[in-house]
């Protein structure tokens, strides 16, 4: 047997994999459970980098493990492929973003390939393909007809100097990202999806999900729900009413002013005699210019103007109050109206101190000077004095209710999801604009609507996606009377693209349907999806409303699409600091798997730390790993094993192991998966007696899931059938692991403060978890923070503070 050489046999065991065809994935095997295991799939940036890697490593020895166990796994992987990126690159190349797209594919085919994972590569989808897209487009006009799609005038970014609109990530606090000019704001109509539709639901539905707290909590105060009261205030003298929203209805009377939005439709109602109207008007087109989050930005300074000759009337005192045009109130939040506290509100005590208004504390606690924003005693509030704030709040709605001029309402920040771009790369939306008959959906059966290959698809000056100046595409038939129309030339958020992507996985040859019904029913919901955490909000948001919205129309049968949801951590440099071209301390996978082979770079992005906390590359490290490979290739060519079929001496190391291994992957933990694995290397070879071909069998068994290809060949070398990846993963026997206890010893400091019994063979992570749970540490702990944990296996922990 020749030394440890991963590129010959890695190489050689990805063909033999793709031509036998052992990980396609059966809709349907007789006595196995079907499980459905997702990455997030990459973006066609060309490259993939160390972190796809992390992802893509981490999900295939879950995957393999779950197969092994004896599911029937599906481990799909597709390209998410339009979008702005692939419009930048394509300029600073001189290139169309299709072909640029197309050879990246291609390239990152074959990288995704060197990781040797199970991937069912006859699943792939590319979402920038019309058999794709056409049901991109099908989705969308499934939700023009449940009434989720309407269109609306929205601000869009607009650079005056490059005189082109621009995307979000392309406004870099409040300039442009190219050029630094102030970006306006400009008014276009455009398509959104009422998600907001869904609000409750998709709240509602979180709790029943097996996801990290943290996402959970993100998207909850994403869609943040707030109960309050609306109430509405009177102008003094007529007729007209202001309502406004509060969550803090119990501080009604130390209202002292309103504040409207600027784009509140009361500054445009020719009943009020506002009398200095066009020193209003001024401040509102000035407001025009800032986006909103400046607006609503903390550290800037809230300005404001008061519609002078206007008052409103405060409904719990009568008491008339100044009314205010400012534009840290937002008008799609609420009523775009605020009673204004100054004395419990800290933006309106900037204000308020600012514009010398007046302010009336009526709620005990806090300081001196500043808003105090907490819960109180009732002070100054009429017959309300002296009343808990938290029962007043309740009791002085109800009262004004009883006037009819409160009621209870729950509002969201969740807001619709505005799907167009005013750009070229993207999904073509299926809209047809009728001179006759308005906005008319495209039929079913003219779809797709094709993205035709334009040679100008650069932004253009007018708010238009460039494809409004190719005739060929704009000119069209009306779907109703088939008169002349023209085609609707905004594209699509990709987030809609992979806002349902999971599902073609299902069925991705299928012409005619997104994903037959029956094969839906195989594999969906999605079983475990492993991701980066920055999609904790937006995709997952996305992906959980499409899939809502599809069930109430009756495609399918679910209402949640990923049952478990894990993510990964980030891998930093070397140098401990985010990867990054400009600080040269960037990891290319590729050139790792050239020096070390695919099976070591895997293995040792899953040891390096844990798994959702990730960490930084150590070039050491890799090594080590390298040199661990090596040791086992060792063990079968040199010290090579004995016919004997039985576990021989280390049978109880070789049970707990098994035991430890099945439970480290199957909650991520790989690194401690592979500590064991090493600790178990470590003991076959300190034994002084060849190893068992039992023995060693296990042990590649083991190792399979992280290291495919090696073990695939030693596997193979020493003359077992099939392939190792088809073999049942290995069961431990629980009688013999019976673990002998203990006593761990605790120190804080180098003094000894508690000692706690335990497993002889108990790991770091536990004993820390273990340690932590102990009232003598919490004790002396208190608050204070640890700096440093010493773990010396079988004997102690001591924590350093
Ligand atoms: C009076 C008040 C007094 C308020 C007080 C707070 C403290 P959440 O919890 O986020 O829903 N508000 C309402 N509509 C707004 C808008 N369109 N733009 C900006 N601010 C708006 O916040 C609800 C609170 O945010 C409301 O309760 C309102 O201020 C403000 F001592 O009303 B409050």
């Amino acid at each position: 047997m020749k030394d440890y050489n991963p590129q010959k046999i890695e190489k050689k065991w990805q063909r033999s994999w793709k031509t036998s065809g052992i990980y396609q994935a059966q809709d349907r095997v007789d006595g196995k459970d079907n499980f459905y295991h997702l990455v997030m799939f990459p973006y066609s940036s060309g490259d993939l980098h160390i972190g796809h890697w992390y992802n893509f490593a981490g999900g295939d020895v879950y995957a393999r493990l779950k197969r092994m166990q004896g599911k029937n796994v599906m481990l799909p992987i597709g390209f998410d492929s339009f979008g702005l990126p692939a419009e930048n690159a394509a300029i600073k190349h001189n290139t169309h973003p299709k072909t640029w797209t197309e050879q990246n594919i291609k390239r990152m085919r074959k990288q995704i390939e060197s990781i040797g994972g199970i991937y069912d590569w006859q699943r792939e989808v590319i979402t920038c393909h019309p058999g794709y897209y056409k049901w991109t487009q099908w989705i969308f006009l499934q939700l023009y007809k449940a009434g989720l799609v309407y269109r609306d005038r929205v601000p869009c970014n607009f650079c005056p100097s490059c005189k082109t609109v621009l995307a979000n990530e392309q406004v870099v606090e409040g300039g442009c990202e190219r050029c630094q000019a102030q970006v306006t704001q400009k008014e276009v109509e455009q398509w959104l999806f009422k998600i907001t539709d869904y609000a409750e639901t998709l709240l509602k539905d979180l709790e029943e999900l097996d996801w990290p707290e943290t996402t959970k909590t993100m998207q909850k105060n994403w869609i943040g729900r707030s109960e309050g009261w609306q109430i509405n205030f009177k102008v003094a003298g007529n007729n007209i009413e202001i309502p406004v929203f509060t969550t803090r209805a119990d501080t009604l009377f130390g209202c002292t002013y309103l504040v409207v939005a600027p784009e509140h439709s009361l500054l445009a109602d020719p009943r009020l005699k506002i009398q200095n109207s066009s020193f209003v008007r001024k401040y509102i087109e000035a407001s025009k210019n800032k986006t909103e989050r400046e607006r609503i930005s903390e550290i800037t300074e809230k300005t404001g103007v008061e519609l002078r000759g206007i008052k409103a009337v405060n409904p719990v005192n009568s008491r008339e109050i100044p009314v205010f045009v400012a534009d840290y109130v937002l008008m799609h939040y609420g009523t775009g109206a605020v009673m204004a506290v100054p004395a419990h509100d800290n933006r309106d005590w900037d204000f308020a101190k600012k514009y010398n208004l007046s302010i009336i504390k009526v709620l005990s606690g806090g300081k001196k000077d500043g808003a105090y924003e907490g819960e109180g005693v009732l002070l100054n509030s009429g017959r309300f004095t002296g009343m808990r704030s938290e029962t007043a709040r309740e009791r002085m709605g109800q009262w004004l209710q009883q006037r009819g001029v409160s009621q209870k309402k729950v509002y969201y920040r969740l807001r619709d999801w505005l799907i167009s771009r005013q750009r070229y790369w993207g999904v073509p939306i299926p809209m047809v604009f009728c001179e006759k008959h308005g906005w008319q959906p495209v039929e079913e059966n003219d779809l797709p609507v094709l993205l035709p290959k334009i040679k100008d698809f650069r932004p253009t000056s007018q708010c238009r996606s460039p494809l409004a100046n190719s005739k060929e595409f704009t000119e069209t038939v009306c779907p109703q009377c088939k008169g002349p129309a023209r085609r609707e030339t905004d594209t699509m958020d990709t987030f809609v693209c992979s806002s349902w992507y999971f599902l073609r996985y299902a069925d991705s040859g299928n012409n005619e349907r997104f994903a037959s019904a029956s094969k839906l029913k195989d594999w969906l919901p999605v079983d475990m999806y492993i991701g980066g955490a920055e999609h904790s909000v937006l995709h997952l948001l996305y992906s959980r409303f499409i899939t809502k919205a599809l069930e109430k129309a009756g495609y399918i049968d679910f209402s949640e699409p990923f049952s478990s949801l894990r993510h990964q951590g980030i891998i930093f440099g070397p140098d401990g600091q985010k990867m990054s071209k400009s600080k040269g301390n960037v990891v290319d996978p590729d050139k790792q798997v050239k020096k070390h082979g695919a099976d070591a770079v895997r293995m040792y992005l899953c040891f390096m730390g844990p798994y959702n906390q990730g960490g930084h590359w150590n070039p050491n490290g890799i090594v080590g790993v390298y040199r661990f490979l090596n040791r086992v290739w060792q063990l079968f060519s040199v010290q090579g094993f004995t016919e004997n079929n039985d576990t021989g001496k280390q049978e109880k190391i070789i049970h707990q192991t098994i035991k430890k291994i099945t439970e480290d992957i199957e909650s991520l933990r790989f690194n401690t998966a592979i500590s064991a694995l090493m600790i178990l290397v470590n003991e076959l070879s300190s034994c002084k007696e060849k190893f068992t071909k039992n023995e060693l069998r296990i042990l590649l068994l083991l190792l399979a899931p992280f290291a495919p290809h090696i073990t695939e060949e030693l596997w193979f070398q020493s003359g077992w059938q099939g392939s190792i990846h088809c073999q049942k993963w290995p069961k431990y026997d629980s009688k013999l692991i019976k673990e002998e206890k203990i006593q761990l010893i605790i120190q804080i400091n180098g003094k000894v403060r508690d000692r706690i019994e335990v497993d002889s063979g108990i790991c770091r992570e536990e004993a820390e978890e273990l340690t932590f749970k102990q009232k003598k540490v919490k004790n002396r702990l208190s608050g204070k923070t640890v700096k440093k944990v010493v773990f010396v296996p079988g004997k102690l922990i001591n924590l350093v503070i």
